[in-house]
């Protein structure tokens, strides 16, 4: 059954396809049901098939004839509209748009004029610079592109760990309900909370591999099988690969340390542990100071038989144990990315990281006052339902990169404090008046006085001029950061994964400012984001700067967010006393004080 991210899918491919072909307005309504579609807490396939239109058409921005399309393509798989449209302009859209300053116009007009359908159609007219002969385009864009392919494929690959992960926890749900299971659990990247995911991995821990891969593959949520053997299956849920291994109990843990990864932090392990006589598979450590080094006795990665079950099993049923016979401590899988976690491991020192129960409030949400969905009110109180502490509001102040009248102006900023203050008063949280000021290309967030005394908090983001040099990022981030009135600076970098890369910047040149001028760096926690991300957080960290963990939320529903922006946050090595966020009300406005 079609997912809300494959509805949203189709219409943002909709929206592109009609702009290319010189459309107005429509491409930005079914923009705003597709985003309206993805953050949908509830499955709307589910609503198609109970009959519920009402459901359907009582999603923001979705209105008659989107509620027609969707039925339709719920039903059939696909929107015959849609399909005239491709025939029509036959261009791989979402790929040629993943190039910055490529949009859909754009695609459009390399159609029209030079027959570009594919990336390869696009790398090769830039290669032969038949692009900068169309008129409008120059060198420069010319250059761009061909600065840019490489990204663009790249990413057309991987899921959103926002996407894949809650298919994970249903296969995991499917699998613990099989009678022959008697151990599963994700392994690989989902493990790890990577941003992105190849393919999600599950093990599963059995006596009867047979009948567990009978049952997975024939899941209803399985759409198509792509191989199964004796040991392994692979199916596709909608467009996510799920690899299932199946091993005996016994070899569990040595099998769920192998497949976790990440594969540099297994080879350093597998390293570490020659280093002492040992060695480390996927069926267990093994003391092999006795044994004679013959071809496969080298500690090679050719795990793949009985040949390398050699020497005195030391560990293998579970993961703790395995750790524990190489001498070191058990790693949350967060910090597996072989960036001193086996040092710090064995010496005691890993960290102690912050949990979801640590977290007591957010600093980062919208409201219809910009471009969120939800009242103040309705957002404070799905705050309060959550058992936060304190909840800070931030809608768009205008600016650069902000939709003319859609961001707030100085004098409508101080009547939104005002209503703010009212809704504090009658509530049981601490809410915070706060605004999302927008930094410009030179670091300043212009901002008036009146608007930055009446402020609590002011999250300073970039929405514009994303395309800057390293250095020239670096010390645009570090002005905003040094300006007294910036609280938190919010998703560093503007990344969008999968869509633009954003700046680049030296974290830990960042860091050092954030540490010094007493602002919070971000770790927006919205799945197309994750920005800071875990190297960046841990540099930061190391520079002595603060984390604050924002949901950016648009309505209640993403309020959960926070799960992302905690696991992105622990890949940087947070513990508690880094983040904001887990510190008391009265600590916390010190800081924004
Ligand atoms: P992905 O799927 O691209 O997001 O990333 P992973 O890390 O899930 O990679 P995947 O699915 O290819 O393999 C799952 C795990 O299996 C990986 O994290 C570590 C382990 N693994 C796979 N290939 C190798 C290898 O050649 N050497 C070692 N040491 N481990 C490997
Ligand atoms: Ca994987
Ligand atoms: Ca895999
Ligand atoms: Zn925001």
């Amino acid at each position: 059954m079609a997912t809300n991210a494959e509805i949203a899918g189709r219409f943002e491919e909709f929206a592109d396809l009609l702009e290319a072909d010189d459309v107005e307005y429509k491409p930005r309504a079914y923009r705003r049901a597709a985003e309206n579609v993805r953050a949908h807490p509830s499955p709307i396939a589910d609503y198609v098939e109970a009959g519920d239109r009402d459901a359907i058409e009582d999603i923001d921005g979705v209105g008659d004839a989107i509620a027609t399309k969707i039925v339709e393509y719920v039903e059939t798989g696909s929107i015959d509209e849609l399909e005239e449209l491709q025939a029509e302009l036959p261009i791989d859209i979402a790929d040629i748009t993943r190039i910055e300053g490529v949009g859909p116009k754009t695609a459009g007009k390399l159609y029209h004029e030079l027959g570009i359908e594919t990336l390869d159609d696009l790398e090769a007219a830039a290669e032969a610079n038949e692009i900068q002969a169309v008129s409008g385009f120059g060198p420069k864009t010319e250059q761009n592109i061909r600065d840019n392919i490489e990204f663009a494929r790249e990413v057309g690959t991987r899921q959103l760990l926002g996407e894949a992960r809650p298919l994970a926890d249903d296969v995991l749900a499917e699998l613990e309900g099989i009678e022959e299971v008697e151990r599963c659990e994700v392994a690989g990247s989902i493990r790890r909370w990577r941003e992105t995911i190849g393919d999600v991995d599950v093990l599963v821990g059995t006596n009867d591999n047979e009948a567990v891969i009978e049952q997975f593959v024939e899941w209803d949520s399985v759409d198509s099988e792509i191989e199964s053997g004796p040991a392994k299956a692979s199916v596709r849920v909608g467009e996510i690969r799920v690899d299932l291994r199946v091993v005996v109990p016994d070899e569990f843990g040595a099998a769920l340390q192998y497949f976790t990864g990440s594969k540099d932090h297994n080879v350093s392990l597998r390293n570490y542990a020659i280093d002492r006589g040992l060695k480390v598979n996927e069926y267990g450590v093994f003391d092999v100071s006795e044994v004679d080094a013959g071809p496969d006795g080298d500690g090679s990665d050719s795990a793949t038989d009985g040949s390398q079950r050699v020497g005195d099993r030391l560990a293998g049923e579970t993961e703790e144990g395995m750790y524990e016979a190489l001498g070191l401590d058990w790693m949350p899988p967060e910090l597996r990315t072989d960036r001193g976690e086996i040092e710090a491991s064995e010496s005691g020192t890993l960290p102690d990281l912050l949990t979801r129960e640590d977290i007591r409030g957010d600093f980062h949400s919208h409201t219809e006052w910009s471009d969120g969905n939800n009242t103040i009110e309705e957002m404070v109180e799905a705050a309060d339902g959550r058992g936060y502490d304190y909840f800070g509001l931030a809608d768009h102040a205008e600016g650069p990169g902000i939709v003319g009248g859609m961001g707030l102006s100085d004098t409508e900023i101080l009547e939104q404090v005002e209503q703010i203050r009212e809704v504090d008063a009658a509530s049981d949280i601490a809410v915070f008046a706060g605004i999302e000021a927008n930094v410009d290309a030179d670091g300043e967030i212009g901002l008036s006085t009146e608007a930055i005394d009446a402020l609590d908090v002011i999250v300073a983001s970039t929405h514009s001029a994303l395309d800057q040099d390293t250095e020239r990022a670096t010390n645009r981030l570090v002005r905003a950061v040094e300006n007294p009135a910036v609280d938190v600076l919010g998703h560093p970098s503007g990344r969008l994964l999968n869509e633009r890369s954003g700046l680049d910047f030296d974290a830990t040149a960042l860091g050092e400012a954030a540490a010094e001028h007493d602002t919070a760096l971000e770790v927006n926690s919205n799945p197309r984001r994750l920005d800071l991300w875990g190297s960046a957080v841990q540099a930061a960290i190391d520079a002595g700067a603060k984390i604050a963990i924002n949901t950016d939320a648009h309505q209640p529903s993403t309020l959960e967010f926070m799960r992302w922006g905690v696991h992105t946050a622990r890949r940087g090595w947070a513990e508690p006393g880094d983040v904001i966020n887990t510190w008391e009300l009265e600590a916390v406005r010190e800081f924004l004080h």
